[in-house]
């Protein structure tokens, strides 16, 4: 076969060409305030600084050479783990994910995570074709993919029988709920398959698919992977259509059917336009899918935090409220008259205040979805009527008119609002409109009536919607759990997280400190994760190892917001709570007595509060009512104001009674917690600290108790799972395809966990090469060294590291393997290609002497 031998030493040779010419100059990535980085190379070195000569323009730099990366050879262009890479700096990722995503590959490895930058355009990527494709392979045999993530997960779970989770975070769009919907939709595919092929979940390796093996690629960690790019296109190029897998769909059973349709229920109460993404949900979640031991799907579960509600009520200009309101108005055609909605989005005050329509979203044919949906999932007519019940009772209740007396007592002038409000939601109309008007509140020891001003009314309202909408969509979720939820000891599952990444805003409130905090333990989790596998590594290579554990790294942080005070220090959440029970506290004592806490000089060195760690996290904020936490990804500066209340997020207990004992069995349920008042009649604490005996879970909770409870209860089941990474990117604000911003992606890869978990890989021996490919790829460098014959891989390695006289500290030889620093392969790798060269010219000399 000639001309196959022809053609790759052609290109062999055009490859060491270009690593001569890179050899030839000192490349080095120049940090640029709008690029990001751009390419240059080193013409001139003067004590610190260095003169640069800019690849685009060839103008000339004068910068401090500190400030400079180096770029990795030409070779490692494109590859499929950033973790390869030989020098592992920001400039050289954030290079490989552009290049790579300039291909269409979208997807990206870089060591235990797998980074996903959102195309903002359909790939074919998603194809039956391609499910196929990555059935039981190895992630090293196919190019990186959400599905080779889900694959490993379910090989995994049937091979160990244990829980599996594949934790998805990101910033807003940057498309952790499509690749959530990819995860489901690949594992009910070949879940689906083993009801119906002939094929069993023993997760055989066998290559059943013939054809995709030409896509395998050497699996070798720290090999440059020149064919990666030939590869991408072969897999753009064999697939066609876009979207989902229609044809496994349509092989799908009732529950996996099930499963996939709830996805739009939760997405039309739980997601709204927003202005980074038309289509944002405004809650995690946490979605299990359980399987049997014979790799059929036996049931899921859903688990949700933090839902946004206060977007019923109010929200920016651009964007609108949940999906849901717009589709029961343009689509509920069948229901508004029972629901007394006799009008369009601009007769609601809930709605006519922003944004009402989505480009390319129409909102009767989502309706139409959803209706399908709730059918499949099993919601009853009247099931389905209470749930739009809420949705049009909150619109009501926004047009109720509220006015001032002179005295400033409010007053309602118009009740016939209030009775559409009391007639949907099965209240007496006089006990509603004196709860919020002139509710009973304890003055000292008295009961007694008290009137509310205009604004304290219209505040009230406020929470009322936005507590009716959470606690529906609570109990929505629950019904979908009971219609999808089969618990069985037998089975095992695979968990995937939905979650908002770390948030950074102009203004950051208490949102984000409980989003923040979420991320903080998440990243230690993954740390923690991170170090245990790479600690099992290196003691089975045999190679001696002395880190500190760096998931504890974190530590310091989590306590100052999570201490509960049992175990010496008060954190953030725990002032909040007690700040919440104090008669006359406000943001401002909230915050004074944190500083107090947290900040200035420790006094007493055996008081477990000043000697805590968590000190050096914490400063007051210099001019606004706040304080600055040092997370592992930035300071962030949060703001008080509003705290108190965003944490008792209270609602007025003559409210909740009234609604307590609705004639509507939904609106009754929503509020059953509330009932367990010790006198009838009297006010009893809308939350409380710490539990108490015989309190019904769940019922008066501070937000940051809630919330610390959910984390803990996800943290412990994650645990208990084998965790799989997925970093979301956006790649620019504009949701437009094929555009990078550069600057944006690498604040990402800082925030995602992505250059940390980059830079404890550098902590240790980050590129690794099995012996034999070691000696096969490296062995041209050291000629004669090793003997003709057999030799044992480990004694040939330690020969060969001899002749090339490398330093004791850059490698460690294991067992299997050899471990570099950062940086070597890089310089075998030009050592080997400038002899290569070298030889390709003088055989190029021969032959043209021949001809
Ligand atoms: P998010 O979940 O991470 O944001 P989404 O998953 O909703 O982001 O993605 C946002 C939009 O980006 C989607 O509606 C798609 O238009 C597009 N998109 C994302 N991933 C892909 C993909 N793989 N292929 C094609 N288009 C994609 V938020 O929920 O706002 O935090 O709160
Ligand atoms: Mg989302």
């Amino acid at each position: 076969m000639p001309a196959p031998r022809l053609s790759q030493s052609a290109e062999a040779a055009r490859a060491a060409a270009a690593q001569a010419e890179f050899n030839e100059k000192k490349w080095v990535w120049v940090p640029d305030d709008k690029e990001g980085y751009l390419a240059g190379w080193v013409y001139n070195e003067d004590g610190e600084y260095g003169d640069i000569i800019m690849a685009a323009g060839g103008e000339a730099r004068r910068v401090p050479l500190f400030i400079l990366s180096k770029m990795n050879p030409p070779k490692f262009d494109r590859v499929d783990d950033i973790a390869d890479l030989t020098f592992l700096n920001e400039a050289s990722v954030v290079h490989n994910l552009r290049l790579r995503f300039g291909s269409g590959a979208i997807y990206t490895y870089s060591g235990l995570f797998l980074v996903a930058v959102n195309p903002y355009q359909n790939l074919p990527l998603y194809s039956d074709a391609i499910i196929h494709q990555y059935r039981s392979k190895r992630r090293d045999e196919n190019a990186p993919h959400i599905f080779a993530v889900a694959e490993r997960a379910w090989v995994n779970m049937g091979e160990e029988r244990e829980n599996q989770s594949i934790l998805i975070t990101g910033e807003s769009g940057a498309g952790k709920t499509e690749s959530t919907k990819k995860v489901i939709q690949y594992l009910a595919a070949i879940a689906a398959d083993v009801h119906q092929g002939p094929s069993t979940p023993s997760h055989s390796r066998s290559p059943t698919i013939t054809g995709s093996q030409s896509l395998t690629n050497m699996p070798s960690i720290g090999l440059p992977r020149t064919n990666s790019t030939r590869r991408g296109q072969v897999l753009t190029n064999s697939t066609t259509g876009s979207g989902f897998a229609l044809t496994a769909k349509g092989r799908l059973g009732l529950l996996e059917r099930q499963i996939l349709q709830a996805n739009p229920i939760l997405e039309a109460f739980g997601n709204a336009q927003t202005q980074r993404n038309n289509n944002s949900s405004r809650f995690g979640k946490f979605v299990r899918i359980s399987f049997a031991p014979d790799g059929s799907i036996a049931g899921a579960n859903i688990d949700w935090y933090l839902l946004e509600k206060s977007r019923v009520v109010v929200r920016s200009e651009a964007e609108r409220s949940f999906h849901v309101f717009y589709q029961l108005l343009a689509g509920g055609s069948g229901i508004k008259e029972k629901l007394l909605l006799g009008g369009g989005v601009e007769d609601y005050e809930f709605l006519n205040k922003s944004r009402r329509e989505v480009d390319g979203v129409d909102d009767r044919e989502e309706w139409n979805a959803l209706k399908a949906a709730l059918d499949v999932v099993g919601f009853s007519p009247s099931e389905q009527f209470d749930l739009f019940r809420i949705v049009a009772a909150i619109l009501h209740i926004g047009n109720i008119v509220i006015t001032s007396t002179r005295a400033d007592d409010a007053v309602m002038p118009d009740p016939s609002q209030a009775e559409r409000v009391c007639h949907l939601l099965g209240v007496p109309p006089a006990e509603f409109t004196r709860a919020v008007l002139r509710p009973r509140v304890l003055a000292g020891r008295e009961w007694v009536t008290q009137a509310r001003t205009g604004q304290q009314a219209l505040d009230e309202l406020a929470a009322l919607s936005k507590t009716l909408y959470e606690k529906s969509f609570g109990l929505l979720v629950d019904r979908i759990n009971q219609a999808l939820d089969r618990p069985s000891s037998k089975s095992t599952f695979i968990g995937v997280l939905d979650i908002a990444g770390f948030e950074i805003f102009d203004v950051n409130t208490y949102e984000q400190l409980l989003i923040n905090y979420t991320n903080e333990k998440l990243q230690q989790f993954f740390n923690h994760h991170m170090f245990v596998l790479e600690q099992e590594e290196y003691s089975r290579e045999g190679i001696k190892w002395d880190y500190v554990n760096f998931g504890l790294d974190l530590q310091p942080t989590i306590d100052l917001i999570e201490s509960s005070g049992n175990a010496g220090a008060i954190g953030i959440l725990s002032c909040l709570d007690e700040e919440c029970i104090m008669p006359k506290a406000t943001d401002a004592t909230f915050t004074h007595k944190l500083h107090s806490l947290w900040a200035g000089p420790a006094s007493d060195p055996d008081d477990p509060q000043q000697n805590h760690p968590g000190r050096d996290k914490y400063e007051p904020a210099r001019f606004e009512q706040g304080f600055l936490v040092q997370h592992y990804a930035a300071k962030v500066e949060y703001r008080t104001d509003g705290w108190l209340e965003k944490n008792k997020d209270p609602l007025n207990d003559n409210l909740t009674r009234v609604f307590a004992s609705s004639t509507e069995r939904y609106v009754s349920s929503l509020f059953a917690d509330h009932v367990a008042a010790p006198i009838p009649g009297a006010q009893t604490p809308m939350f409380s600290v710490g539990k108490k005996r015989g309190m019904k879970k769940g019922a008066f909770r501070t937000v940051g108790q809630r919330h610390k409870e959910q984390l803990a209860s996800l943290m412990g089941q994650l645990m208990a799972t084998q965790p799989h990474f997925v970093r979301c990117i956006v790649p620019n604000t504009n949701k437009k395809p094929g555009r990078v911003d550069v600057p944006l992606v690498l604040d990402q890869l800082r925030c995602n966990g992505v250059l940390e978990g980059i830079r404890i890989a550098r902590l240790g021996y980050p590129n690794r090469l099995p012996f034999v490919e070691f000696r096969h790829r490296y062995e041209v460098l050291t000629p004669g060294i090793i003997p003709k014959g057999y030799m044992d891989g480990r004694e040939a390695c330690r020969r060969m590291i001899g002749a090339l006289e490398l330093d004791e500290a850059i490698f460690k030889i294991g067992m299997s393997k050899i471990f570099f620093k950062a940086g070597v392969l890089a310089d075998l790798e030009e050592r080997r290609d400038m002899l290569l060269y070298d030889l390709f010219s003088k055989i190029q000399a021969v032959a043209r002497m021949w001809t």
